[in-house]
């Protein structure tokens, strides 16, 4: 029991230092059950990146030496930008060089996407133009990223990066990222918030030598990447089942009226579309469980959200497979007044995982189709799960009810779910490269080379 103290306060610093994450304690029963005349439990408060460290100012020197001999430099922000809250940074980097910002899944939205400077997310799910931007650059200056597999293409060498052509400077607060799947050509270990505004500082004093970048390299990028969103908004709606790429344009719609909307997303079509197709202005209009997926997690997630940023509107978009799985999160709104929507993308289906086996498995669909005992297509009816549980309930017969519908459970003061009923198809493209289709293709060829 005396030790508990000690041991929270190490639980909260890991969890929010550093690489802030989760830290679990595991406390047994038996200490459970003892008695304590304390009120806390931990009486060190902490706080989110107490520690911040930069390297010493020499190593700045040497790295804005090497990043001024590069003339198409390309910022790529990873989840580390979020976590370090150094959006401001970027942008000032970026400014600085001239240089346009590609983000991975976790860093979308850190710098505001609807900047000219901006490409989008890259990778596999990423658009085709953060892809090129990124194969095109002479140098990349990577911040707190991990290079994750859906970032990154499956680390194919073409798709998303080449670091036999292009030169990488990387930033991290964790010295065990360094050369983990790619060798930089230096890697700073600090806080990235830190680390970007020492840069900067360097980069000021050193004036004329700069801009590096090359702006009519990234505006015709950006006039592709313009052309491919609107492309995008001009999908069609669908009949009885709305097309999944229309459900994510009206939200992209909604956003854009109403900023104060947070997109908590699960795994297929809500992630990977928001994702490629989404203009994102502000980390927190866009939480994603990112590359490992889990499905589940947008329920109880938005109601954490909720929880913790109460001004926000939140939007739980969630396939039918994701919400059957975690639908305890609708009860435990309903229980505490928690106003989240639980958008419900429904196409029977692990509709992803069907997607797969249609394209590579000669359309033999197992344990993927939710069927009843026939044939028949089967989910619960969702709407009167809302209903008998104390939320709200709402069927959208036809795609152009969708956003009064939406707008309709933002502003009615309780929990709600919105069923729509959504097609198998389109797929969400894969621009980059997803090293699991080749796999199932038995083109393996390249794992061979490797070896
Ligand atoms: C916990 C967990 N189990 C399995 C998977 C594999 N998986 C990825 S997408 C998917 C289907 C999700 O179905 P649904 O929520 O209905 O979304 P859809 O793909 O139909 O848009 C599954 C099972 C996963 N990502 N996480
Ligand atoms: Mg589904």
């Amino acid at each position: 029991m005396e030790n508990i103290e000690r041991i929270m306060d190490r639980a909260f610093s890991i969890a929010l230092g550093g690489r802030p994450g989760v830290s679990l304690v595991d406390v047994p029963m038996d200490i459970f059950a003892l008695k304590t005349d304390k009120h806390s439990l931990y009486t060190t408060r902490h706080s989110l990146n107490e520690a911040r460290f930069a390297p010493d100012h020499e190593t700045i020197e040497r790295a804005v030496d090497f990043i001024l001999k590069h003339k198409k430099i390309l910022i790529l922000a990873g989840g580390g930008v979020r976590l370090s809250e150094a959006g401001r940074e970027i942008a000032d980097l970026s400014e600085a060089l001239n240089a346009p910002v590609v983000s991975t899944m976790g860093g979308k939205g850190t710098f505001p996407e609807h900047n000219e400077r901006a490409l989008g997310f890259l990778g596999g799910w990423g658009n085709p133009y953060a892809n090129r931007a990124s194969l095109e650059s002479d140098l990349i200056i990577a911040v707190g990223t991990r290079f994750g597999e859906v970032n990154s293409s499956s680390w194919i060498e073409g798709y998303t990066f080449d670091f036999s052509k292009t030169h990488l400077l990387r930033i991290d607060i964790d010295e065990k990222e360094r050369s983990k799947d790619y060798p930089e050509d230096m890697f700073l270990q600090g806080d990235a918030k830190t680390t970007l505004s020492e840069i900067i500082a360097e980069l000021k004093k050193r004036s004329a030598a700069r801009p590096a970048a090359n702006s009519s390299w990234y505006s015709e990028l950006r006039k592709g990447l313009d052309d491919y969103y609107r492309d995008f908004m001009n999908c069609e709606m669908g009949s009885d089942k709305i097309k999944p790429n229309y459900v994510i344009r009206v939200l992209q719609e909604l956003m854009d009226e109403d900023r104060s909307i947070s997109l908590i997303t699960d795994v297929g079509w809500s992630k990977n579309g928001i994702a490629q197709y989404f203009r994102i202005d502000d980390p927190l209009n866009f939480i994603t469980p990112g590359g490992l997926a889990t499905m589940g997690f947008a329920p109880g997630a938005a109601v954490g959200f909720k929880i913790g940023a109460p001004d926000r509107k939140v939007i739980a978009v969630v396939g039918d497979g994701g919400f059957s799985s975690a639908i305890s999160a609708l009860f435990t709104a309903v229980q505490y007044s928690i106003p989240v929507v639980f958008l419900v993308m429904n196409n029977w289906s692990f509709g992803t995982i069907q997607g797969l086996q249609r394209s590579y498995f000669d359309r033999k669909f197992i344990g993927t189709a939710f069927t009843g005992s026939g044939t028949d297509l089967y989910n619960p009816d969702f709407v009167k799960i809302a209903e008998a549980s104390g939320a709200l309930g709402f069927d959208v017969k036809n795609g152009s009810e969708l956003k009064a519908t939406v707008r309709k459970a933002l502003n009615g003061g309780r929990p709600a779910v919105i069923n729509v009923p959504t097609d198998l198809e389109p797929d969400v493209p894969i621009t980059g490269h997803w090293s699991i289709t080749d796999i199932y293709a038995g083109n393996v060829k390249y794992m061979f080379d490797r070896r």
